[in-house]
């Protein structure tokens, strides 16, 4: 079908606030792109298994307490120390499928009243994703799905303001167009979406919310 084993991978990232759908629209995407035989990965940030990860994860679950500058600091660094394995990855072929990125890390950080530009200076240098598609969901709904776990920002007001500073990135910086891929057509009320990547057209659809 004309995938070719040579093209570098795709860098695709989900997001959208707590309950919006991401980990089943992630699996759902690694199915598609596997079942047309092509190698992909699902990944997720933060990445709780390294020693920062285990930091992250005691804050998040309130058993420690961190000053705001100094966790948003954490949630880049995060990152930064999965860079390297992400571009060898690309490199080889493999596309990533990533559960939150740098947007997560500035709309959070900014929700809680840190100046925007400062919250997305340390992203400056990761990988640039190829595609980045936003689980449009309303926080009252995404509320009502249930779930919220006892996790610190798992809060229905919180989640508003959060919403509306991806609101804000969005409108600056969405869709970003990677040179091998690209959307070539979105149709929320239909919820598919199709992209053409190393001159392949993939189409999935979302999970009606
Ligand atoms: P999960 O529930 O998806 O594990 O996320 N967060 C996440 C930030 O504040 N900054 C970041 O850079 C990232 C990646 C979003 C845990 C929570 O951490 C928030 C929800």
């Amino acid at each position: 079908n004309g995938v070719s084993t040579e093209a570098r991978g795709a860098l695709i990232v989900l997001e959208g606030l707590d309950r919006s759908g991401k980990t089943s629209q992630s699996s759902r995407l690694l199915s598609y792109l596997e079942g047309l035989g092509h190698s992909a990965e699902l990944w997720r940030f933060p990445d709780r298994t390294t020693s920062v990860g285990k930091m992250i994860s005691s804050y998040l679950s309130n058993e420690s307490q961190l000053d705001d500058h100094t966790i948003h600091l954490l949630f880049s660094a995060n990152r930064w120390e999965k860079k390297s394995l992400m571009e060898e990855k690309l490199k080889s072929g493999t596309s990533l499928i990533v559960d939150r990125y740098s947007y997560s890390g500035v709309a959070f950080s900014s929700a809680k009243g840190l100046d925007i530009d400062w919250c997305k200076a340390p992203e400056i240098g990761l990988l640039a994703p190829d595609l980045v598609i936003y689980l449009n969901i309303l926080p009252e709904k995404a509320a009502e799905r249930g779930g919220y776990g006892g996790e610190r920002y798992e809060k229905l007001e919180f989640q508003k303001k959060v919403a509306a500073y991806y609101q804000i990135l969005r409108d600056a910086s969405w869709k970003v167009m990677g040179k091998d891929i690209y959307i070539v057509h979105t149709d929320r009320q239909e919820g598919n979406i199709s992209l053409l990547f190393s001159g392949v057209l993939f189409s999935f659809s979302l999970l009606p919310s």
